[in-house]
């Protein structure tokens, strides 16, 4: 059997090829051309993982790649999952494999490395010599999208890896904009706190599973080089940044290496972004900016683009099952009876959670319902919670409970005044405004009601013994 292994993105690009499906594109503009076609692309069930070559303007071999771990099959090359299995099977086999991590596998830092192959310093540094992607007509300019950012605690000395985005400007000036509560921005505050400039690296190209742990909410002093490491069963293995001493993977496809001014310095206008949740909703606001002081990267570069877009099989498609398993883990060890979870990709990012349970007490569905909400640190607008015979993965039969077994008037709890989010859409400018960053959210119970849901109608669907027999019989 033909090895699954990988250990950078070129090789798991290789494991795609051969098991997968992935499309060369050359002659592509960066500006909206590569966006409108992973756009298009997400709207294809089991579409192709999308490589641009001979970008317009650029010389052959200055790649990029997107819609990289956005279906359901290369989610399960990336993380080693099985394959055709069903979402719900894919969250529990990824269950499985977190819990049977015993910790974090520190990286080792070895001496070179293929990100050494172009070492460029000082005047010579562009950015922008890199087919850097405006993915959205709407977006202010040219992002990364994909990247990973290095920062250091200057306190513990752990070090952090966070999926921020990421604007090009000029040859020399881009911008990383981060959200208040991240990691990287409470690191950050902590240099500009000192009146110190912010050290950093910005990755753009990586192991698949090093880029999952940048976007995931590994704990506070965890980094996310050990947590990808455990994914990978093997430490990643880093060389020293030649500007910053950060550790950077020795696999990257390209480091850009400097510091982030402090607030009162130089400024750039950060955005607009089309951003998770499917707009433009983010402020505009002066970003301090992240000078580039050297660049290192492998020959042939190629940059990990993961634009948004609205889409059934865009990248949110592959981000449920993770999102799914870790708060399915969650909820399990506070509330019994679960026996399914599914963060609807359709809905954004965790805004919507649909758990089915074997109700087995009066108030189970409502303390299941309270319990994710709490869990979720994602802005959370909907928690349905449907009966074990509904697949929450499956949006028809979940429309089917909602239909059936919800009664408005008793079956909905609304909660107002919970925290929100600034590039939440529904933020009114008046609340934007007053700094009132706060949404509220609906708790619906789509479950047969538990004091008579053994006098409720029986449902038409025959049993999977009945239904199996003739599949079988008349080969179906
Ligand atoms: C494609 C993508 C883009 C993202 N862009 C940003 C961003 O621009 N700013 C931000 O603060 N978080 C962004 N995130 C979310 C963070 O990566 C995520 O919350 C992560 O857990 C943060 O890591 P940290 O807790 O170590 O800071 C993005 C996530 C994804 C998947
Ligand atoms: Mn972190």
């Amino acid at each position: 059997m033909a090895t699954l292994e990988f250990n950078d993105l070129r090789q798991y690009l290789e494991l795609v090829k051969r098991e997968d499906h992935l499309r060369l594109y050359e002659g592509v503009d960066w500006d909206l051309e590569m966006g409108a076609i992973t756009e298009l692309q997400c709207a294809v069930p089991n579409n192709p993982l999308l490589l641009f070559d001979a970008v317009k303007g650029y010389p052959p071999g200055y790649r990029v790649v997107s819609n990289v771990v956005n279906t359901p099959s290369r989610v399960a090359l990336a993380l080693g999952l099985p394959h055709n299995a069903s979402k719900i099977e894919m969250v529990k086999a990824l269950r499985k494999k977190l819990n049977a991590i015993k910790g974090p596998i520190e990286p080792v830092e070895v001496p070179r490395g293929p990100v050494m192959e172009n070492v460029i310093t000082g005047k010579d540094v562009d950015i922008l010599k890199f087919p850097i992607a405006k993915w959205h007509q709407l977006d202010g300019g040219r992002y990364i999208t994909g990247g990973m950012v290095i920062l250091k605690d200057p306190d513990s000395g752990f070090v952090n890896l966070g999926c921020y985005r990421v604007q090009a400007f000029d040859q020399n000036v881009a911008t990383i904009h981060i959200v208040d509560r991240r990691h990287g921005a409470l690191i950050r505050n902590k240099y500009w706190e000192r009146g110190m400039r912010v050290p950093a690296a910005v990755v753009c190209g990586q192991d698949p599973r090093l880029w999952y742990a940048s976007t995931l909410p590994v704990p506070w002093g965890t980094s996310e080089y050990g947590y990808a490491g455990a994914l990978a069963n093997r430490p990643i293995e880093t060389v020293k940044g030649i500007t910053t001493g950060l550790p950077v993977p020795a696999t990257a496809e390209i480091v850009l290496e400097g510091e982030i001014h402090l607030p009162g310095g130089e400024t750039r206008i950060e955005g607009p972004m089309g951003e998770w949740a499917g707009y433009f909703a983010g402020d505009r606001l002066p970003e301090p900016i992240f000078e580039v002081k050297s660049v290192m990267h492998r020959n042939d570069p190629i940059i990990f683009g993961a634009p948004v877009n609205i889409g059934a099989h865009d990248f949110y498609n592959g981000a449920s099952i993770i999102g799914s398993a870790m708060v399915w883990d969650k909820l399990d060890n506070q509330v019994p009876g679960i026996q399914g979870l599914w963060i609807s990709s359709e809905a954004r990012s965790g805004i919507m959670i649909i758990i089915s349970i074997r109700q087995l007490y009066p108030g189970h569905a409502k303390q299941v319902g309270i319990a994710a909400t709490g869990i979720n640190d994602r802005l959370n607008r909907w928690v349905i919670v449907v009966d074990e015979d509904i697949d929450p993965s499956n949006i028809g039969e979940v429309l089917w409970a909602l239909g059936t077994r919800c009664d408005p008037a008793t079956a909905i709890d609304v909660i107002d005044n919970c925290w929100g989010m600034r590039s939440d859409p529904l933020l009114s400018p008046e609340k934007r405004a007053r700094g009132e960053i706060t949404a509220s959210k609906a708790l619906v119970y789509a479950c047969k009601p538990f004091h008579w849901m053994h006098q409720f109608p029986p449902s038409l669907k025959s049993s999977a013994e009945l239904l199996e027999r003739v599949r079988k019989k008349f080969e179906l």
